[in-house]
């Protein structure tokens, strides 16, 4: 959805491109797009000492507890400062591993004034067993100054691993929901009214209520930070590659209309070039997003014990598992031009008269619409069927 802010840009775009002057139309196009990468969203993780808090702030970045630039984690790696870990892909987005209160001299009123609490977005408090006097006292404070607080319970993987052990009749729903019961009431007891808890495990984002988690959190933020929480979001649900294929579709308009301003320059040959270079900029996004740039295959190879072969086996785009350069994006466009002219239905064409783009620049639009919607689509797909073969053979 615009936002007024929005309006007031699309209007600028619109006076640019009528007025001809398409230079200050692909800036003003530039600064819209550019605003989204750019929301800071920072979340705070807090919690008693080895409740997991750091391998929450890996996994959720999703690397792992042995990667470079991992927050230390184990039994002697404690939390002692307030360090922020950016997300490697999108710095915009940072997780906050926080010291737990109880580790630190400071009541809760200061704890927060210590770590600076006006700066973060929400809370995640972590517990791996049940929360005590010092989480409960923490939420009271949060909630005070007015912030946003939620609680996870950690390491369940390792409670329904000990529980199937240990009795005959084992039930995984069962004993979840009675780990769930007793922390809300623990929780209820302490003074917290209807608490909601998340069971997560970090092992296993995938599994659990991690899921849940992120779709509460993306109804309970403000607009204008939900898509930095989605793309900073690991690719372990179909619901969450679908986010971010429409999250993606709803910009292509926007570079469709960049490309078609570039169109109006009168250079012979700039278009295409400058095509080329746009859509190679765009789809780097689309597969670093989707997970399907180099780097994090491999990550996702180490992580699930999938061999990288098997997991570009699956690929069907050109675009996946390779460096995107202006060059590769030429070829694409010629191989394709083609078949996407031979594409019927044109939802594309129903911005050219709303936005107002003359008709010389036209078919640059439609060129560029119709090429980033197939690359999109077929990328969505690669990234469905990258998920499925990870999941394979962990199960
Ligand atoms: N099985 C399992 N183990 C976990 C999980 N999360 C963390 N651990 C383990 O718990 C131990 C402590 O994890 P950390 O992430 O270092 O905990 P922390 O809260 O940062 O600890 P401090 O910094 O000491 O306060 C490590 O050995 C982790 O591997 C989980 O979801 N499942
Ligand atoms: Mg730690």
């Amino acid at each position: 959805m615009d936002t007024p802010h929005d309006r007031e840009m699309n209007e600028e775009i619109k006076e640019a491109l009528q007025n001809n002057n398409q230079a200050l139309a692909i800036e003003k196009i530039q600064e819209r797009l550019d605003k989204e990468n750019n929301t800071p969203l920072k979340i705070a993780i807090t919690g008693e000492s080895g409740s997991g808090k750091s391998t929450f702030v890996n996994a959720f970045r999703g690397i792992d507890n042995s990667a470079e630039g991992a927050a230390p984690t184990g039994a002697t790696e404690t939390t002692s400062v307030v360090t922020p870990y950016p997300h490697p892909k999108y710095p915009n987005v940072t997780l906050w591993d926080l010291p737990g209160v109880g580790t630190t001299k400071f009541p809760a009123d200061q704890y927060l004034k210590h770590v600076g609490f006006e700066k973060f977005d929400f809370f995640i408090i972590i517990s791996a067993t049940r929360f005590t006097e010092n989480d409960v006292k923490l939420a009271q404070e949060i909630q005070r100054m007015k912030k946003k607080f939620y609680f996870v319970r950690s390491k369940i993987d390792s409670d329904l691993y000990n529980e199937r052990r240990s009795k005959r009749e084992f039930s995984e729903t069962r004993t979840k929901e009675r780990i769930k019961d007793n922390c809300i009431q623990g929780l209820q007891e302490q003074g917290i009214q209807s608490p909601q808890v998340f069971l997560v495990s970090s092992f296993e984002l995938r599994l659990h209520d991690f899921t849940l988690f992120t779709e509460t959190l993306e109804r309970e933020l403000p607009e204008h930070k939900r898509n930095a929480l989605l793309f900073a979001m690991p690719n372990i649900s179909q619901e969450i590659i679908n986010k971010k294929k429409k999250a993606f579709q709803a910009n292509i308009k926007w570079h469709a209309i960049a490309s078609a301003a570039a169109a109006g320059v009168p250079v012979p040959g700039l278009s295409v070039a400058v095509d080329a270079a746009l859509l190679a900029g765009v789809v780097t996004k689309y597969a670093v997003g989707f997970g399907l740039d180099i780097p994090s295959l491999e990550n996702l190879a180490v992580s699930t014990g999938v061999s990288l072969s098997d997991l570009t086996a699956v690929l069907t785009s050109p675009l996946a598992a390779i460096e995107i350069t202006a060059d590769l994006m030429l070829s694409v466009l010629s191989q394709c031009a083609s078949t996407i002219f031979l594409l019927a239905a044109e939802e594309g064409s129903r911005f050219i008269p709303i936005l107002g783009i003359p008709a010389a620049m036209i078919l640059s639009f439609t060129t560029t619409y119709r090429m980033l919607n197939l690359i999109l689509n077929k990328l969505a797909d690669d990234a469905q069927r990258v998920f499925e073969k990870a999941l394979d053979t962990t199960k």
